[in-house]
Formats: C-alpha cells, structure tokens, sequence
C-alpha cells in the first residue's frame, strides 16, 4: 500500500460495503492518513451501495455520460504510482493465496518468495527499506480537505454534495548512497532480495528486526546455489555433479558449480556443495 495510488469512492449510507465500523470506509480513510500515504477519497453523504455520478456535474471536466468511476480509471486522479520503490511494504496470508489461479500474494516490487512463518496467525508482515537508491521516505503534505456541493445546474442528471480528502506526497528528498537494507518483520519466514532492482549487492549490510527467524535472501548471492532457486537443496550438488570435469570456457562449465572459483569444476567443488547443503539443512547429506 505504501507505494500504491489509492482512490476511494465510498457512500457514506452504505450499508453493503459500510461506512462506518472498524472494518468500514471511514476506517479505511483514517487508516491511510495515519500511514502517511497518498491518498485521493471521496465520500457521498446519504449515499449507498450504488450510484451513477456524472462526470458533468462539476467534479470532473470530462464530458457528461462519463462516470465518476471511469474519470478515476482514466487519470487516477492526484496520486501517482512509483515503479520500483526504495521502501516496500508488505502483508502477506497464505490463507488468502490462491496458487492454482496464479494469485500469489507473496511478492511486490523487488521482494519475493515471502513465507508466513506461522499460518495460524493469518498474516505476517514485513518493511523492507534500501539505502541503495540515496533517497529518504517522501514527506506528505497536509490532508487538503473540502466538502462541495458543486454540479452543474440545468443538467437532467444526479447529482450529490461530497466530501474529498486529497493526501500528496512531495518529492523524496536525496542522502548518502549505502549499500544497506533494513528490514523489520513479523511473523515472516523468508524473503528474497532482487539486488539489481534494490541497487544492492551480495556484500550488503543487512539489518533484520523480527519476533523470529527470518531468512532474508539476496538473490545470486548464496553460496551453493547453483541452480539459483533461493533455497539449497541436493539439487544444487546435483548440478555441480553434471558440471564435473568441465574448464572455464567449456560448453557445459557453469561458474555458479565451481565453488572454489578455480577454473574447474572437480570433486573439491561438490564437497563444497555438499557442505553448503548441510549447512542449510544439518540433517539432510547429499551425495
Ligand atoms: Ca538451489
Ligand atoms: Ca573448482
């Protein structure tokens, strides 16, 4: 949500998608601003579920016929979307993934692979911020509300008095460039680091907050990952068994299997792999 352009169309006699409540629309609106995100949210006093605004009615510029629904999709109003973010934050459920229709919720921006470590608990939680960019978190400006009853007379449409809440965030403000990310987490088992993206590297000063163990992964740079899944498994010494007898410059030498960095893949470099796998999971030796 941190990063995401939020516009938020809501009745404030809404009893489908309520209005009130801790779950309700005004709940959703305070939430954001406590957050310090940006925001656009208009609300319509004595509306419910359903309702057609008219873009004519003075709102919007756009002609008459088109929805207030659609003037939102079209130009997403005040707030803008950021690409590839410094600051990420992140809630994940594995009760609300649905893999098998490719909904997975477990990754955004330049995290991934992100596991729940108790799933009796819902959801987990975790805020990723690299110093990699130079950049600080952006300051929002003050919340510009109004209340109009604006709409143009003489027009056979609807039309309703609203209440808007605009929150914009100014332009992050540069520092010094570090080669660091700091994490907080909770109730997360893992996470995966795309370190082009985060503009890090494998020599990263990593700080982790968490309530438990959480094995923070940047990618490419696990040692005995040959087969680059993020994880180490006998599959990794496996590859460097394929790989064995292969030189530098060979068709079939893969530099992720020569472990030593030596210019060929021998029976030094499995005893590595076979290491790293054991390392990773004490009770499990690969051949
Ligand atoms: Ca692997
Ligand atoms: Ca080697």
């Amino acid at each position: 949500m941190r990063n995401l352009p939020v516009i938020v169309s809501a009745g404030e006699a809404d009893n489908t998608c309520t209005w009130s409540g801790a779950m309700g629309n005004m709940a959703i609106r305070d939430k954001l601003e406590a957050l310090g995100y940006q925001y656009e949210f208009w609300s319509f006093p004595g509306m419910g579920h359903q309702f057609a605004m008219q873009a004519c009615n003075g709102i919007s510029p756009k002609p008459c016929a088109y929805t207030f629904e659609q003037d939102f999709l079209d130009g997403l109003g005040n707030v803008k979307r950021v690409v590839n973010p410094p600051h990420i934050t992140l809630a994940t459920s594995d009760s609300l993934n649905e893999p098998m229709f490719g909904f997975e919720g477990d990754h955004a921006y330049w995290i991934s692979s992100v596991k729940v470590r108790d799933v009796s608990k819902f959801y987990g939680t975790i805020d990723v911020k690299s110093w990699g960019f130079g950049l600080n978190d952006p300051v929002p400006n003050p919340t510009v509300r109004t209340f109009n009853t604006d709409y143009a007379t003489g027009q056979n449409i609807s039309y309703h008095n609203y209440n808007k809440s605009i929150r914009t965030l100014n332009a992050p403000t540069v520092t010094t460039i570090n080669n660091q990310i700091d994490i907080t987490a909770s109730n997360i088992s893992k996470v995966v680091i795309d370190p082009i993206r985060a503009r890090i590297d494998c020599n990263a000063v990593v700080n982790v907050t968490s309530d438990g163990p959480t094995n923070v992964v940047i990618h490419g740079c696990l040692r005995g990952d040959v087969d680059l899944n993020d994880t180490i498994t006998c599959a990794d010494v496996a590859a460097v068994r394929a790989a064995l007898g292969a030189h530098r410059g060979d068709a079939n030498y893969v530099p992720r299997a020569d472990m030593d960095d030596n210019g060929v893949i021998d029976q030094m470099d499995v005893k590595l792999a076979r290491f790293y796998g054991f390392t990773a999971t004490p009770n499990v030796f690969c051949l």
